[in-house]
């Protein structure tokens, strides 16, 4: 792994296991994060980041954009993957380059070699949005890791069981940080608890959360 060095601190990435099939990368993305932050930026002036509601009829809480091929959307018809923004009827706007090769190298240093999203999620939590238990389930094939890349203020990840009733564990994502969630990982459920306010240097009082996923 190669430290990058701010103009002092040399930024260490460690690696943590949470189980079978799911890595932390703590500081992966520190260096990266001014230019993914500023390709959020761009991405979000075509695509706008908008609380989509789900088939019950609820408002979510986080706001949601999408870039690459696919986007995932949800509305009074469900949970699924689409080429076209719903907002503008347009292909949703290119996954950046530094977005996809940051993922690679992600998922590589987790293990999983040769992963190519062609979905990337970008969610936006401010203070008080969170998102409850759930499965990744609307990807065509469970072979392929799911990479999270967290930026701004942190959160509590819940990672739970591969059934709903498990209890979850609390795991702190910082600034920076990655997770790679791969093999019998792939469908344990998950979710964040309630972002609390603060006020973080690059992206102000919210969180980024970007997920990148191979969803056909
Ligand atoms: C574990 N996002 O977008 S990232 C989501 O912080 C989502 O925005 C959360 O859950 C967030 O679907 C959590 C961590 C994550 C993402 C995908 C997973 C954990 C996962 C897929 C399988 C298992
Ligand atoms: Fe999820």
């Amino acid at each position: 792994m190669t430290p990058d060095l701010f103009a002092d601190q040399p930024i260490e990435v460690t690696t943590e296991r949470l189980s079978e099939g799911a890595i932390v990368l703590r500081h992966f993305a520190s260096a990266q994060a001014p230019d993914l932050l500023s390709e959020i930026e761009h991405i979000t002036t075509v695509a706008p980041l908008r609380h989509m509601k789900t088939p019950g009829g609820h408002s979510m809480s986080v706001a949601m954009s999408c870039c690459g091929c696919w986007g995932w959307i949800t509305d009074a018809k469900g949970y699924r993957y689409q080429a076209e923004d719903p907002c503008s009827g347009a292909p949703w706007p290119i996954m950046p380059p530094v977005f996809a090769s940051l993922a690679r190298s992600a998922a590589l240093a987790a293990g999983y070699g040769d992963f190519t999203p062609n979905a990337c999620l970008i969610n936006r939590y401010e203070p008080g949005a969170k998102m409850g238990l759930h499965q990744d389930k609307n990807e065509q094939d469970f072979s392929q890791p799911v990479v999270s890349v967290s930026l701004g203020l942190s959160q509590v990840f819940q990672f739970g069981g591969l059934t709903r009733s498990a209890r979850p564990k609390n795991i702190p994502l910082a600034h920076g940080d990655v997770v790679v969630w791969g093999g019998p990982s792939r469908l344990r459920y998950h979710g964040v608890l309630t972002l609390k306010a603060g006020a973080h240097p690059l992206t102000g009082a919210c969180r980024y959360n970007l997920t990148f996923r191979c969803a056909r």
